[in-house]
């Protein structure tokens, strides 16, 4: 049985491996206190988790389980049989929110639904209200769309997070009954349990290693690797949909359902931490890989398909169709957390910062009460929106509201994915205004990023003539930059992308990083046909964006931006909460007019030069969608 605590702090927050995981760096305690995340993160607190009761009463979902209790009368209501995972969800924000403080509106809340959880579940301690209400109880008959494992981890990973956070046993009582349960139905042939399958959508693989990581119950963790194993089986058909397709150690790519693929890799970074399954780590080292090379968007969004919510081919990274699921960005944050945390490696938390600050953060209005499901890179001028849980504007919540509530526990637990402890000492992977502690050392740090680059960090706890090494990320983005520490000055960084100063430290010692931040034109592979001859504007970790309300007199489709003018920075405490833009020089093309039939031969009428200059405001991209509605794109064409 593993040792319950770590060698470093342990504050309640998903993701603690055990003192035995194979992890290259652990879990330091970070306190978000001011900047840019504390205010992102007071909202949620303040607006968008206490209005979670409500939108799930209105919802139906507490309905369903008061149903399955017995308590309530009526019909099931919600159009899919996963709606239990809002409430889960939504209790498990509630709880890392607990832990944090700040949660005190949430607390009674919390209490009720977790009695309501606890009432609905069955003697045996399986718990579905779907199954349950509509399908007359009839159980593990529909692995492939059922979401009855799915619907489990959600409510595991809400009890871990109710207890590490609280201390309270009702809601991990209720989990390890229900997780006891699937233990004695699912297995190997001959294992002696009578169901031989895994779910359409894993889920219940992180969950089973975060109930074994807060019980010492090893079994939880076996059943997570029998189901990480059994797929690419066959058991749901053989579709790379539901990663059925091939094992997980024998593929190459990442593809089908790209919130499944996230979360099963996630689980097997788990696995990989704390049983040292070295072929583990290599697959999910090989797919990050194949993912971040030729499936990822600019905005660190994933899934090319509205259809079926999938990865696309390599390089097929559309704009205006790019599914970009809210979902999909959080769980590529949970997974490449795991990966910096079993490897050491920065590029990890290269792609959560790039990821936390554009992808996963348009998903949320800035009021914390409107949401986006899908996150495209370009609205078009004359766009039509259909509605619905797709749309291209923000939505109060969605039929499928699986984005909100994943949101809401992302930013509650957000101090957790940014800082790491080994023997050598504490690595920085995300600024923020706050303290970064492990159990020998803290440091302190104040900053305006990502607005400004420069990041204060001060000594405040070191032991006392040993020295330790403090470790800063320098984001991949980041082409020149200055460390300043006691009298010398840095300015390149190992080829793995920490910077590292080792030395006896003293309290009160200072070491000041500058990251320039001067805004840049990216372009991408020529494979990308969607972004062809067009280029982004960025400025640190954020992309940014035109949209059509900022450009009176015409839409942003005849619009070219000039490359070879420089681009101003502009700070416009006025604008959205307070942003820093990106101005450039453009221009409205004046396209001839084709009449009825768009094309032309190649070597035929091209669009005239010149045409009226304009100057393009260029807001980051996660504030867009706050003001009228209209259109938005993030990659320009530049002739
Ligand atoms: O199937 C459950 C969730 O709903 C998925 O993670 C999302 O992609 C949405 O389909
Ligand atoms: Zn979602």
């Amino acid at each position: 049985m593993p040792r319950t605590h770590s060698a470093l702090p342990s504050p309640a927050g998903p993701v603690r491996p055990t003192p035995d995981a194979r992890t290259a760096l652990r879990p330091a305690a970070v306190t978000v206190d001011g900047g840019f995340w504390h205010d992102r993160r007071a909202t949620n607190a303040r607006v968008s988790l206490p209005q979670g009761p409500d939108l799930l009463e209105s919802a139906g979902n507490l309905h369903n389980l008061r149903l399955a209790a017995g308590t309530a009368e009526g019909v099931f209501q919600g159009a899919y049989p996963f709606v239990d995972t809002d409430v889960y969800k939504w209790l498990e924000a509630a709880s890392w929110q607990l832990a944090d403080g700040g949660g005190e509106l949430l607390a009674a809340d919390v209490d009720r639904i977790v009695a309501l959880v606890a009432d609905a579940q069955q003697p045996d301690g399986y718990l579905n209200t779907w199954f349950q209400l509509v399908k007359g109880g009839e159980r593990y008959q529909d692995l492939r769309w059922g979401h009855e494992l799915y619907c489990a981890g959600h409510l595991i990973q809400a009890a871990v997070a109710h207890h590490r956070s609280t201390g309270r046993p009702e809601l991990l009582d209720a989990a390890r009954r229900f997780a006891d349960h699937i233990d004695s139905v699912f297995g190997l042939p001959g294992s002696g349990r009578p169901v031989d399958g895994i779910d359409g959508h894993p889920e219940v693989e992180t969950a089973l290693v975060e109930l074994y990581r807060e019980t010492g119950e090893r079994r939880y963790l076996d059943l997570a690797g029998y189901f990480v194993d059994r797929h690419g089986h066959g058991l749901l058909g053989g579709d790379a949909y539901c990663q059925d397709r091939v094992p997980l150690r024998a593929a190459t790519d990442v593809e089908g359902h790209a919130v499944r693929q996230l979360y099963l890799l996630a689980a097997a970074a788990d696995l990989a931490a704390e049983t040292g399954d070295a072929e583990l780590r290599a697959a999910g080292e090989r797919l990050w890989h194949a993912l971040t090379a030729t499936k990822t968007h600019l905005t660190g969004g994933l899934g090319a398909h509205h259809d079926q919510e999938e990865f696309g081919d390599p390089y097929e990274l559309p704009n205006e169709r790019a599914y970009c699921e809210t979902c999909a960005a959080i769980a590529s944050v949970q997974w490449s957390w795991r990966m910096a945390l079993l490897t050491g490696e920065a590029r990890y938390s290269d792609l959560i910062e790039r990821t936390l600050y554009n992808g996963f953060l348009a998903g949320v209005s800035l009021d914390g009460e409107r949401w986006l499901y899908v996150n495209p890179l370009q609205v078009r001028d004359g766009h039509t929106d259909t509605g619905g849980d797709q749309s291209a504007r923000r939505t109060r919540w969605f039929r499928c509201a699986c984005c909100p509530p994943n949101v809401m526990r992302l930013l509650a637990s957000l101090p957790h994915y940014l800082a790491s402890g080994d023997e050598q000492g504490l690595q920085i992977h995300q600024f923020v205004t706050g303290r970064y502690a492990t159990d020998r050392v803290r440091v302190r740090a104040e900053t305006d990023y990502p607005w400004h680059g420069t990041i204060a960090f001060t000594v405040e706890e070191t032991p006392s003539g040993e020295p330790w090494t403090l470790s800063l990320r320098i984001p991949e983005w980041c082409r020149e930059f200055r460390v300043r520490c006691g009298g010398e000055t840095y300015d390149s960084p190992a080829d793995d992308g920490w910077l590292r100063l080792s030395r006896t430290w003293t309290p009160g010692d200072l070491v000041v990083l500058e990251l320039a931040l001067e805004p840049r034109l990216t372009a991408a592979d020529p494979r990308v046909d969607a972004v062809r001859g067009c280029v982004a504007i960025e400025r640190g970790p954020l992309v940014h964006c035109l949209e059509q309300v900022d450009h009176p007199g015409g839409g942003l489709d005849d619009i070219v931006l000039d490359p070879s003018r420089p681009l101003a920075v502009k700070h416009r405490p006025d604008l959205l909460g307070g942003v820093t833009t990106v101005v450039a020089a453009g221009r409205r093309r004046r396209i001839p007019d084709r009449g009825w039939w768009p094309y032309a031969p190649a070597t035929g009428p091209a669009a005239e030069p010149g045409g009226e200059p304009v100057e393009l405001t260029a807001i980051p991209y996660h504030v867009w969608a706050n003001r009228e509605d209209g259109s938005m794109r993030v990659w320009l064409p530049t002739s």
